[in-house]
């Protein structure tokens, strides 16, 4: 099935959710489509199967990815107590990481030995019974095809468009050096049932409202580049979302504006939440961890793709992150 992941973990996941009759799959907080689009896949064909199947995320949805959900909305995490303990099995999609679920973590934590998790990211802390990882899969949509296809579960046209969303948006449209045979074998699978790229890429990509381009705008205007152009830092205020009207919820994907700049390798976006909070995107062409430059500061991600969170003031924040990446430009050798 997969060359890195444990075939026991993944036989230990068809297994549970074979034998489950109620499921509760969980999206992790600040959602993307890869997240989302798993949830409603595995939620939609679990029922399709005839089990009880609920879907949560404890956060906003973005409204680029309503179209998903036309009919019903995932639960909040209010519902997550009586839930968790009266579901078979609780599956999480796309994190192992408890940091990723927020207030959901401590109920998940005391229903461990329930809990599947179906994850691509580099395993960090343990956090349940059953956990399958493939840092091999473009994206958690292509394991819970995998899934789904070992349990012999529905997939039709709603689930093969949630996966395919699931999957360009883990690749970047099939651009990200993570795109690989598997994710494109399935694509052709999807594709082959009805599912329209092209309508996907426009709800997906071509939905932007005024203001957010307004907040791309004011964000490009603080570009900086540092180590010879190689290194590029971005901040996103809350000025910026006063001023524009945009939400936060709309800075996805805006830290890649930076690699259009071609001697960039590395790049810091740094967004203020409402509060104290700052959210930090890091990316990277190659040369550069940026997973571990995350991972130093309390975060995580992938060598190209990686974040944290952090209640130090923006400024500060941003000064350790230029020398992070700026040392480790160095021992890259740029
Ligand atoms: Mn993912």
């Amino acid at each position: 099935m997969c060359e890195t992941c444990s075939k026991n973990e993944f036989e230990s996941a068809r297994a549970a959710l074979a034998a489950a009759r109620s499921l509760l799959v969980i999206a992790h907080c600040r959602p993307d489509g890869d997240t989302l689009g798993s949830m409603l896949a595995l939620t939609s064909s679990a029922r399709a199967a005839g089990k009880a199947a609920h879907m949560m995320v404890d956060d906003d949805v973005p409204a680029k990815y309503d179209f998903l959900f036309p009919d019903e909305r995932p639960l909040r995490g209010g519902a997550l107590p009586d839930l968790a303990e009266s579901v078979d099995r609780i599956v999480i999609v796309d994190t192992a990481a408890l940091a990723q679920l927020d207030s959901l973590a401590p109920v998940l934590a005391r229903h461990a030995g329930k809990i599947v998790v179906i994850d691509h990211h580099t395993p960090g802390e343990r956090i349940a019974a059953v956990q399958w990882t493939d840092t091999s899969a473009a994206a958690a949509g292509v394991m819970v095809a995998q899934l789904l296809a070992a349990l012999g579960w529905p997939v039709g046209l709603v689930q093969a468009e949630a996966l395919m969303a699931a999957v360009t948006s883990d690749t970047g449209w099939f651009r990200f050096a993570n795109t690989n045979p598997p994710a494109l074998r399935l694509a052709a699978d999807w594709l082959a049932m009805g599912v329209r790229l092209e309508v996907l890429y426009a709800r997906l990509f071509q939905t932007a409202r005024p203001q957010q381009l307004a907040l791309v705008a004011r964000m490009l205007g603080t570009l900086e580049l540092f180590h010879h152009d190689r290194l590029a830092a971005m901040t996103l205020r809350q000025a910026d979302f006063a001023a524009t009207g945009a939400r936060a919820d709309e800075t996805e994907n805006l830290v890649n504006e930076a690699l259009r700049i071609g001697s960039v390798e590395a790049v810091i976006l740094l967004v203020e939440n409402g509060g104290a909070q700052v959210r930090v995107n890091l990316r990277s062409r190659e040369a550069v961890d940026v997973a571990a430059v995350a991972r130093a500061l309390g975060g995580g991600g992938h060598r190209r793709a990686a974040g944290l969170r952090s209640n130090e003031p923006l400024d500060a924040l941003k000064a350790r992150l230029v020398a992070a990446c700026q040392a480790a430009l160095t021992e890259a050798g740029l």
